[in-house]
């Protein structure tokens, strides 16, 4: 009788884990859509206990970092994360050195490094806001598990010649593609302008994800979070979409729009709610 590999030794090894194919996939697919440039953009991935220990070793870590912003809340909870400095157009040649499995210490004063991050590598410069963000939609999700931010071309295009009031903004992306109310019913969130990386964008980031699962951070890029990496990249290349065709028509004369009216028989059709006061906004 043969012995299978998860019998003897433990575990299946990172080369078949499907967290790490995905993020591999992602990251070479944003990368060729040019969102994300040199070491732009981070991702990371929530993951059950379970599914990482039938590929990785849980039960020996590399590393300990301190963490500069203590996440109690996520104590014990296991995620693949995108390296700081790293290039997502590096992932797909190397993802151990590119990508890392990472669990939070049960005081949440640390991770703990269990697989990745070659070479003393740490992770994503924003684990702040990611952290922080996971903390807020697992609040009001608890099927949430990706947070992904990106440096989507053209909405840090439109951040430059659209009022960054958070309405405005979600209507006229409402009005770019008919599916987008369907598809973010509950609008974007907008931060005022403010230097990344930096444990206070991480609170401000996450202060909105009580309410919106995309944050924009103006003349920078956008904060998209949901349940799968489907769901969660298709709301941004749905917004990233919406805003390309405002790029496209600005400057032109706009002959006719989907009304507000047509916008409320679209949600009553989908079976949406749209969020309170946009429509209605002139
Ligand atoms: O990873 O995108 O916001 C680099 C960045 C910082
Ligand atoms: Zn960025």
């Amino acid at each position: 009788m043969t012995t299978s590999l998860i019998e003897t030794s433990g575990y299946i090894g990172s080369a078949e884990a499907p967290f790490i194919q995905e993020m591999t996939e992602i990251t070479h697919h944003m990368w060729t859509l040019g969102w994300d440039e040199l070491n732009g953009g981070n991702i990371s991935y929530l993951l059950d206990e379970e599914e990482v220990g039938k590929y990785i070793d849980i039960h020996s870590s590399l590393r300990s970092l301190d963490l500069a912003f203590p996440v109690k809340e996520l104590a014990g909870k296991y995620f693949i994360v995108t390296g700081s400095g790293k290039y997502f157009r590096n992932v797909i040649k190397d993802p151990e050195a590119n990508l890392g499995v990472v669990r939070v210490s049960a005081s949440g004063e640390q991770v703990e490094i269990l697989w990745g991050l070659r070479n003393g590598a740490r992770p994503t410069s924003e684990l702040a806001s990611h952290f922080m963000s996971h903390i807020e939609r697992l609040k009001v999700d608890p099927k949430h598990r990706i947070v992904l931010h990106t440096h989507a071309t053209n909405v840090i295009a439109m951040t430059f010649t659209h009022e960054l009031d958070e309405s405005k903004f979600t209507k006229t992306l409402w009005q770019m593609c008919t599916e987008c109310l369907v598809v973010f019913p509950d609008g974007i969130s907008i931060l005022p302008w403010m230097v990344p990386g930096s444990n206070e964008i991480g609170r401000e980031t996450a202060k909105k994800m009580k309410d919106y699962r995309v944050v924009i951070w103006p003349h920078h890029g956008i904060f998209g979070t949901g349940a799968t990496m489907d769901e969660t990249f298709g709301l941004i290349e749905t917004v990233e979409k919406a805003a390309a065709v405002y790029n496209l028509i600005g400057g032109r004369e706009i002959r006719q729009v989907i009304t507000d009216s047509e916008l409320a028989d679209l949600a009553m059709a989908f079976g949406v709610e749209p969020k309170a006061g946009v429509l209605g906004l002139v």
